[in-house]
C-alpha cells in the first residue's frame, strides 16, 4: 500500500464539481485517509510550488491556486502515485486520455482541476505540508 497527495483546484471547487471528482477517486478504489477544504495564501502557494519558481507560469499558477479554496486529500492505494496520475490525465487537457479527470473537467493547461504528486518522496512532503499525523486516518 502507498499514499499520494491530491488537490481539487480552485477552478473545480468554484464550479461545484468536487463531489464528482471525489466520486471518481472512490470508484477507482482509493481510500481517502485525510481531506480538508482550505484557502492557500499567495505565500502558501509559492511554498507548495517552489520547485516551479523559475518557470514562466509561476506567477499565474500561484495566483490561481490562492484565488479561492482548494480541497486537499491524502489517499491510499497500491502504487498510488502512478494510479492517481493516470486517473488525472495529462497536465494539458488537450492531451489527456478519454476517461481521465482532466479530459472531462479541466478548462486549460493552467486551470486543470486537480493536482497529483509526481513521486513517493514528493507525496510524503506534500501530505505533510497539509496534514499532521493525527489528521491522517
Ligand atoms: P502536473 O500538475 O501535471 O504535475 P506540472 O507539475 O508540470 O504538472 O505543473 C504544475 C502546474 O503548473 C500544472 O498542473 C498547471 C501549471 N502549468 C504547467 N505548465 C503550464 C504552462 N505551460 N502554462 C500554464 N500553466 C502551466
Ligand atoms: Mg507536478
Amino acid at each position: 500500500m502507498s499514499r499520494t497527495f491530491a488537490m481539487i483546484k480552485p477552478d473545480a471547487v468554484e464550479r461545484a464539481i468536487s463531489g464528482k471528482i471525489i466520486a471518481k477517486i472512490e470508484e477507482a478504489g482509493f481510500n481517502i485517509v485525510a481531506m480538508k477544504k482550505v484557502q492557500l495564501s499567495l505565500a502558501d502557494a509559492q511554498a507548495f510550488y517552489a520547485v516551479h519558481k523559475e518557470r514562466p507560469f509561476f506567477g499565474e499558477l500561484t495566483e490561481f491556486m490562492s484565488r479561492s479554496p482548494i480541497i486537499a486529500l491524502a489517499m491510499e492505494k497500491p502504487d498510488a502515485v502512478a494510479a492517481w496520475r493516470k486517473l488525472m490525465g495529462a497536465t494539458n487537457p488537450a492531451e489527456a486520455e478519454p476517461g481521465t479527470i482532466r479530459k472531462e473537467f479541466a478548462l486549460s493547461i493552467g486551470e486543470n482541476a486537480v493536482h497529483g504528486s509526481d513521486s513517493d518522496e514528493n507525496a510524503a512532503i506534500e501530505i505533510s505540508f497539509f496534514f499532521n499525523h493525527f489528521e491522517q486516518v
